[in-house]
């Protein structure tokens, strides 16, 4: 059933069957590639959390293996909740939330050569308690990292009535650890959680690392580093969105300097976690969670999508910029390329000859002051007005100043006819030098990956009707300097083996 549903992703990792969230010990190991993610093989809920294990050669194509963690008599009987993959001298060492009733604590794992078995060590829990004589608010998810002959750990916390923080451990040897402090602490009182920057009263997933050149905890050599330190605003409302702050850690603490918004989609992507891949690049992932109701996501079988691994680099302006991997072009079939050409406001979309809805596309475009250039997906013509009845829109917009700055924003308000689904606008700042863009698109089935000059916007769209076109309009000047879009191949063929 699941594996029939037309929404379902065709060239993004999704779980064989039931429930996807985070994504966990994201790696590469002796060459392999290795995605773990939080999993309910049972159904499309929230429920008694696995560690899904999935293997790459590539970043493009998975090979599922069995299931690498899941609860057991002990700290961990209610769920193995998210984490991360070290290296302890040769030995592969997962470090994960153990959930028992409402209580999520650290918990050690030790794996075979190939990761493949895991054994979880007997003194589970390795921290026992939260901080003593802190009213915390959520205590779970992991950051480890080794610095000189010490490992660090950070877990995700907040502070009743103050924010979201991170508390600080150290540990010899991944088993036994000591409190040294919050790292610091966010501010849970500036701002609304409704803002789109608002930090959260819990930080869930924290990943910190070092941008640019060097590693963390050592002197940047040049003025080309920062320290980025992610994490998932979490409310027990309705806020949930991934930001960073980059800045400096040194010592016990993390001096910040900017707060940024992660991706303009927000919820859609959640939980990120990040790796150094043996070629030296810094590779995210994260969670593309739905925007249907609990029932509907039942109903289909499956639900969760894992974004396709993002190269993250940090851009001249001191914040984080994201590409794709340049694997994912692989699986580029059958070009579409558009002549170079100047679009002016016309009214009517210009057909672009390109269809389909596993689609990656490729645009360069320079847009005068206060144009505004629209690029249709999914959209479906009804044939009489020739007006889409379904349609998800990508609007550039620069501002009428000329200062080089614009809008990027997600229109999805007449994305289904489904009224259960979610639709919500999404948008944000968009630097545009000289009103030019680099956009690129990745389109697959209910996901949809936009990355305007660096700057991602994430979502999930639940069309109906089988059109798939693609259209572009202008309003103002906008010149077409490039377009180029390609259907992409499915990554699994067959199949799944589902390891029961
Ligand atoms: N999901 C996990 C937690 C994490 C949250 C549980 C983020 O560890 O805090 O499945 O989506």
């Amino acid at each position: 059933r699941a594996a029939a549903d037309p929404l379902r992703p065709r060239f993004h990792f999704v779980s064989p069957a039931g429930w996807l969230n985070d994504p966990n010990g994201v790696s590469q190991w002796n060459g392999t590639y290795h995605l773990f993610y939080q999993y309910n093989p049972e159904g499309a809920f929230h429920h008694r959390i696995q560690w899904g294990h999935a293997t790459s050669t590539d970043l493009v194509h998975w090979t599922d293996q069995p299931v690498a963690l899941e609860p057991s008599a002990g700290p961990d009987a209610d769920g193995c909740w998210s984490g991360v993959l070290v290296n302890d001298a040769g030995t592969p060492t997962l470090v994960y939330s153990g959930r028992l009733g409402e209580q999520e604590l650290p918990c050690v794992a030790v794996g075979s050569a190939d990761l493949l078995s895991w054994s979880k060590l007997p003194q589970n829990p390795v921290i026992a308690a939260p901080p003593a004589g802190v009213d915390i608010t959520a205590y779970r998810d992991h950051c480890v990292w080794r610095e000189g002959s010490i490992w660090r750990q950070l877990v995700g916390s907040g502070i009743r009535g103050r924010g979201g923080t991170a508390f600080l451990y150290e540990s010899e040897d991944l088993r036994s650890w000591e409190y040294v402090g919050p790292l610091f602490i966010g501010d849970a009182s500036q701002g609304d959680p409704a803002d789109t920057d608002w930090t959260g009263t819990m930080w869930e997933c924290v990943d910190l690392f070092r941008a640019g050149e060097g590693s963390l905890g050592t002197v940047p050599t040049s003025g080309h580093a920062t320290d980025v330190l992610v994490f998932s605003a979490w409310d027990d409302g309705d806020t949930r969105h991934p930001l960073y702050w980059t800045g400096r850690y040194s010592g016990d603490s993390f001096e910040p300097a900017g707060l940024h918004r992660l991706d303009y989609g927000g919820r859609f992507f959640y939980a990120p976690q990040s790796f150094q891949d043996e070629a030296g690049r810094r590779i995210m992932f994260g969670w593309l969670q739905e925007g249907r109701s609990d029932a509907a996501m039942v109903e289909a079988g499956w639900a969760g999508v894992m974004s396709l691994p993002r190269v993250t680099t940090l851009a001249d302006d001191g914040t984080l910029r994201f590409a794709p991997v340049p694997e994912i072009e692989k699986l580029r079939r059958d070009h579409v390329g558009l002549p170079g050409q100047e679009l002016v406001a016309t009214g009517a979309p210009v057909a672009t000859g390109v269809s389909g809805s596993q689609l990656d596309l490729e645009l360069d475009v320079q847009l005068e002051p206060g144009a505004v250039l629209r690029l249709g997906l999914l959209g479906s013509a009804d044939g009489v007005s020739n007006k889409s009845k379904e349609e998800t829109v990508i609007e550039l917009r620069r501002t009428t100043e000329g200062d080089g700055q614009g809008t990027l924003r997600l229109d999805r308000t007449q994305s289904s006819l489904d009224p259960t689904v979610d639709v919500d606008d999404k948008s944000g700042p968009l630097p545009m030098p000289d009103g030019r863009v680099h956009l690129r698109v990745l389109v697959d089935r209910s996901a949809v990956e936009i990355f305007a000059n660096g700057k991602p916007l994430t979502a999930r769209v639940y069309p109906t009707l089988a059109g798939e076109n693609v259209s572009l309009a202008a309003e103002g000047t906008v010149r077409l300097l490039s377009f180029d879009a390609w259907t992409m191949a499915e990554i699994f063929g067959g199949a799944r083996n589902l390891f029961p």
